[in-house]
């Protein structure tokens, strides 16, 4: 088949030119890493012969993508690389299943004990790397590849950007300053990263940058469609049954809109806790309210705060507060209690309506 003449014109995979007159979201003036910075961690990986890489617990798209699409450029660079997050139970998430480049990954009992070179991604905390949270303390250099707003800056490089969309983003520029290229496979990792950050270029902080880089990606011939399907427009029988539970005992307090689903509702379908994550996009759709809550309990019993905001509301704020993290919109953390207490102690931290 002869390409189509119109994409003579698409963007190589390669590093971006300049874009006059079109700043980054929320980067205006002096960029948010330094070239100092760069320098320092292009240095640190280039003198490093095993770099050890590691990202935030339940990865999502962002986390595990960014740190897949690193890995293999740093593996076709020569060095040792052991890729791992640290659950419990180590196990990629389903949706993510189809993600190049897992033959990186490794459980975190196999993790080098005390990196030379540890390079974290998308975690915003030290918690927030689980059972490698005491690898990361003894690592000799931690360089923390991230973009939340909330970072507690845990490494001894911050390679941090609040400004970015996704950590994918920042993931793509450190590839090129290693001279790294982006074939099919690196970047359906990168793309993963940057279509599940901005909710599919939904987001408040879909940049011009953003759609830019999505250009520079699908130029190296990735499925759209086909990650698009993986991500989104796919469940088992009973995720439909587990919605269902979930919105019919949805219950709207103002302008707040909440609900859960308990490991009870997912046992009955023997339907896994990550296929749950999506509920919160049909929650917060209420017109009527201006944060949506979902509590989802894990395996363990424990439940996983997410909550929304449509723009008026800083959830990420409260979800600090309540010892977890995130961005304005988007946010989320671990209850130590139940249903009942978790709902009030959230709404205790909530700014009302003047
Ligand atoms: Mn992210």
């Amino acid at each position: 088949m002869t390409p189509d003449v119109r994409d003579r014109d698409l963007p190589v995979a390669g590093p971006p030119e300049p874009l006059p007159g079109t700043p980054d979201a929320g980067t205006a003036g002096a960029p948010a890493v330094g070239e100092a910075v760069w320098a320092r961690v292009t240095g640190l990986i280039e003198r490093a012969e095993e770099v050890a890489l590691a990202c935030h617990v339940t990865p999502d798209g962002d986390a595990l993508g960014s740190m897949l699409a690193v890995g293999a450029v740093l593996h076709g660079l020569g060095k040792r690389v052991a890729a791992s997050f640290g659950d419990r139970i180590f196990a990629v998430p389903r949706l993510l299943r189809y993600l190049p480049h897992q033959d990186l990954l490794v459980p975190p009992g196999d993790f080098p004990e005390a990196p030379e070179l540890l390079i974290t991604f998308d975690s915003s905390t030290l918690e927030r790397l689980g059972l490698l949270a005491a690898n990361a303390e003894r690592a000799r250099e931690v360089v923390v590849v991230d973009h939340h707003p909330s970072n507690t800056g845990f490494g001894t490089v911050s390679l941090i950007d609040p400004g970015v969309a996704a950590t994918a983003m920042l993931a793509e520029d450190l590839i090129y300053r290693l001279g790294g290229t982006l074939d099919r496979d690196i970047a359906t990792c990168l793309y993963t990263g940057l279509v599940t950050d901005t909710g599919s270029f939904r987001h408040a902080s879909t940049s011009p940058a953003a759609h830019l880089m999505a250009a520079r990606l699908v130029a190296t011939g990735l499925r759209t469609d086909e990650i698009a399907r993986e991500l989104w427009d796919r469940s088992p029988f009973g995720y439909l049954k587990v919605l269902a539970a979930a919105l019919d005992r949805a219950t709207l307090e103002d302008d707040l809109v909440w609900t859960f689903v308990s490991q009870v509702d997912r046992a009955a379908y023997g339907l896994p806790y990550d296929e749950v994550e999506g509920i919160i996009d049909v929650v917060r759709r209420t017109d009527e309210a201006e944060v949506a809550v979902i509590l989802k309990e894990d395996d363990q019993g424990v439940w996983q705060v997410s909550t929304r905001s449509k723009g008026a509301v800083d959830v990420g704020a409260v979800c600090t507060a309540l010892g977890g993290g995130g961005h304005h919109n988007a946010a989320g953390y671990t209850s130590p209690h139940g249903v009942e207490q978790t709902m009030a102690d959230f709404r205790a931290l909530l700014p009302r309506k003047a």
